[in-house]
Formats: structure tokens, C-alpha cells, sequence
């Protein structure tokens, strides 16, 4: 890699990030069934119907997993806490077993000489809960600022930063208007309550923290970069409509406590009665904002005059295994954008960015050169984005193990470092050895 270390800011922090149900083995330790076991064990729903009963079992080798962390010379480590694990109903009762895990981890993280960063939900919702309307049902932001506060207690003086949800898009629209994730709804009533109760539940959580006296609390968020394909008038509307549905929702309503008017047009009608009341909890202050960035989607209208209208084209820049365009510049503009429009002063961190290939090869050490470049590419717009004044103070790469990618099952590979499902051993890829030289280790 060109760029090095050196190249950032003193205390500027690389990173991995990783999730719970991805890498921990969810069949381990006590942990309640979750909204993922379940729409993975529907037909159709996930690639071979697999699921994350032992995925890299880092449950039980997670020792292994930061010794490589560390050795390759990253500063910090992303991670999330299982909901289903701590509390299996979601609820009440409480897995000791769970919870001393998740308190032994952020020991070995410490030990390891990384900084812990956990967010709490990164999307297995306890079933428990699933059984009662789960996002659709208004009173989740208080069993999940029962859990901030349970977390916060457990591990809130050990760690660096803290998030209470990630990729609040995917939980709310790719799960309940898409389908496309767990819980697989497609509703525009359970899309709209869940478009805004995940929004609330993140504001009182982020209270619950605060209560506990936990410190540098963010708000993770992932964008896309929403193209019109052309300059039709109908092009152009619906990729705004897009970028305001994907990008703007969230943090708008969390920094200045506003949902885009072009999206309310559509959901107002579906929303909870009362709504805007809850805005005041919604923008409660935090410390820093994390960016999630992969792609961009090239956007028109489609035939249905129906909401929301639009279809994504083909784009001719090349690929990720995920079928993604690899648009580094979409980062660059979205640091900005995030600058400009809602940090208000705030750090932002570039919380998870990588790509997944289809490769299940051990790569030699000066192999997986495309994952190597996107990351470097990707570094390069984020040391452009500094140069120009944005305070960006950490990267994370995702992930860094191959993982259980959600409905892609284990065919997605986005590790550093390369897992055998069958035995679970843990080999680097090239872009792993590239990285530590980057790094100077
Ligand atoms: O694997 C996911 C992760 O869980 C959240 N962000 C995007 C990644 C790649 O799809």
C-alpha cells in the first residue's frame, strides 16, 4: 500500500468490525433464538438456509482472533453485543453466562492493547420480542434502553466508543419494507412505525448510557451513494427520494431532529400518532458519528408510478463479489457531506468499510490485490476528506474475518483474514499482510 500510518493525524485509529451473530456461533452459551434463526430457517429467504448457530465461533476462539488483530498492528476493535445472548426473551431474565462473556471479551480486547468500540444491536432481535412487533411495536425503545442500561452497567467503563444500533436502514426499511432481512416484512405500516421507533430507541438508549455514566456515545449510520442513471425529470426525483430515504432519514432526525418532508409525504400516514413528539429524544446529543460506506447505486424510475417508484441499473464501474460498484469518491462525499450537514463540530469515524469476494482460496501473501486496492482507495478519499478540513478520526475495515454475510450466507467473503467453515481455522489473506505493512508492524 502507498498510503501509510504516517499519513493520518497522530491518534488517528485503524480498526476491524465485526457483529455478534456474525462470527460468534449464536448456538453457544445460553443465547435465546432470535429473528434471524427464524428467517433463515424459511425457505427462500437465505442462501442454503444457513445461519449463525456456529459461524467463526469466536465464541470460543476469540483469544485467537485479537492476538491477530493486534499483530497486525490496528488500534482498535468494532464488535457487538447479542441482545438474544444477554437476555434471551429480550426481557426479564438475564444469561450470566452471556453477559460475563461480553465482560471477558472487553478484557481481552484491553489485553490484546485494543480499543473496544461496541455498538449493542446489530440486528438479531430476540424473538421474544419478534413474537410482539418487534420494530413495529413503539414499546422497543423501552426494552432496548432497558439493555443500553444493562450494557452500560456490564462494560460501560472499559471501552472507547460506544453505538447503540447499526445501519439503522437496514433494520428498518431492508427488513420491513424490502424483505430483504430479517424480519422479511414487507409493509409499509411496519416499515413506517420501524423507520421510526429504531430512530427513538437509538435517542434512549443513548440516554440509558448517559445514565450509567458512559462516555463517547455514537450514532453509526450507513450510506449509499444514489446516482440518477439519467437526466430525466422522473430520474432525478426518484434517486432523491432514494438518497433521502437511505441517507438522510436517520441522521436528519437524530442531528437536527427532522424527517425529509419527501420521504414523510409517503410514511406520515403510517407513522405513529404523535410522532414529532418524539423528536426531542430522537436528537439526543451525542459524541461522535460513525459512516458506514460500500457503493453506489445507480437509480431510475421504474413503470409502476407506485411508491417509491425507483429500480437500480447496472453501472459500469467494476465490482465487489456482492455485486456492488467499487466507488471509493461516494466515501470522500459522504465525510463532507456528513461535515457539512449534521457533525456540527462532531468527530466522525469511518465505521465499517471493505469488500466481499467469492474466493474460498487461501490467498499468498501478495494475493487478494482488489480487496488490498479498495481498502488503500478507500483510505486515500478518507485523507482527502481530512486534507479538506473534515475531522475524521479512525477507519474500520469490515471485517475482519470471512463471516456469515446475512442472506448471502457464507458464499460472501469479506474477511482479512480467511475462515474454513468446516474447520474454523483462521488463515491471512494478502490484504491482511498488506495492511500490517501499512500499518508498520
Ligand atoms: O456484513 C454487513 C454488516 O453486518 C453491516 N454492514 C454491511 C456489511 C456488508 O454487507
Amino acid at each position: 500500500m502507498q498510503i501509510s500510518r504516517s499519513s493520518f493525524p497522530p491518534g488517528f485509529l485503524f480498526g476491524a468490525a465485526t457483529s455478534s451473530y456474525q462470527i460468534e456461533g449464536h448456538g453457544f452459551g445460553g443465547a435465546g433464538s432470535t429473528h434471524w434463526d427464524s428467517y433463515a430457517a424459511t425457505a427462500g429467504n437465505v442462501f442454503e438456509r444457513e445461519n449463525g448457530r456456529i459461524a467463526c465461533d469466536h465464541y470460543h476462539r476469540f483469544d485467537e482472533d485479537l492476538e491477530i488483530a493486534s499483530g497486525i498492528g490496528l488500534d482498535a476493535w468494532r464488535f457487538s453485543t447479542s441482545w438474544a445472548r444477554v437476555l434471551p426473551e429480550g426481557r426479564g431474565r438475564v444469561n450470566q453466562q452471556g453477559l460475563d462473556f461480553y465482560d471477558c471479551l472487553v478484557d481481552a480486547i484491553l489485553e490484546h492493547g485494543l480499543k473496544p468500540y461496541p455498538t449493542l444491536y446489530h440486528w438479531e432481535l430476540p424473538s421474544a420480542l419478534a413474537d410482539q412487533g418487534g420494530w413495529a411495536n413503539a414499546s422497543i425503545a423501552d426494552w432496548f434502553a432497558d439493555f443500553a442500561e444493562l450494557m452500560g452497567r456490564t462494560i460501560g467503563d472499559r471501552i472507547h466508543g460506544i453505538a447503540p444500533i447499526n445501519e439503522p436502514w437496514c433494520v428498518a426499511w431492508l427488513g420491513h419494507f424490502v424483505g430483504r432481512h430479517a424480519p422479511g416484512t414487507r409493509d409499509i405500516r411496519a416499515a413506517a412505525r420501524a423507520m421510526h421507533h429504531v430512530p427513538l430507541a437509538h435517542g434512549r438508549a443513548v440516554q440509558a448510557l448517559r445514565a450509567q455514566g458512559v462516555a463517547n456515545i455514537g450514532a453509526i449510520v450507513n450510506f449509499e451513494f444514489a446516482q440518477p442513471a439519467d437526466d430525466d425529470p422522473s430520474t432525478v426525483r426518484v434517486a432523491a427520494l432514494y438518497d433521502a430515504i437511505f441517507n438522510r432519514w436517520f441522521l436528519g432526525a437524530m442531528r437536527n431532529a427532522c424527517y425529509p418532508d419527501v420521504v414523510l409525504e409517503h410514511l406520515e400516514p403510517h407513522l405513529p400518532s404523535g410522532w414529532a413528539a418524539d423528536m426531542p429524544a430522537i436528537s439526543t446529543p451525542v459524541d461522535w458519528i460513525g459512516v458506514n460506506y460500500y457503493t453506489r447505486k445507480l437509480i431510475k424510475a421504474d413503470d409502476s408510478k407506485l411508491f417509491p417508484g425507483w429500480q437500480e441499473v447496472p453501472g459500469p464501474l467494476p465490482n465487489t463479489g456482492m455485486g456492488w460498484e467499487i466507488y471509493p469518491e461516494g466515501l470522500g462525499y459522504f465525510l463532507s457531506r456528513v461535515h457539512e450537514e449534521y457533525a456540527h463540530g462532531l468527530p466522525i469515524y469511518v465505521t465499517e468499510s471493505g469488500m466481499a469476494d467469492l474466493h474460498n482460496t487461501v490467498s499468498l501473501p501478495l494475493e487478494d490485490q482488489l480487496r488490498t486496492e479498495y481498502i488503500q482507495m478507500h483510505l486515500d478519499q478518507t485523507l482527502r476528506a481530512i486534507n479538506s478540513g473534515v475531522d475524521v478520526r479512525g477507519f474500520f475495515i469490515w471485517s475482519m474475518l470471512d463471516n456469515y454475510e446475512w442472506a448471502h450466507g457464507y458464499k460472501q467473503r469479506f474477511g482479512l483474514v480467511h475462515v474454513d467453515f468446516e474447520t474454523l481455522v483462521r488463515t491471512r489473506k494478502g490484504s491482511c499482510h498488506a495492511l500490517q505493512q501499512m500499518l508498520g508492524n
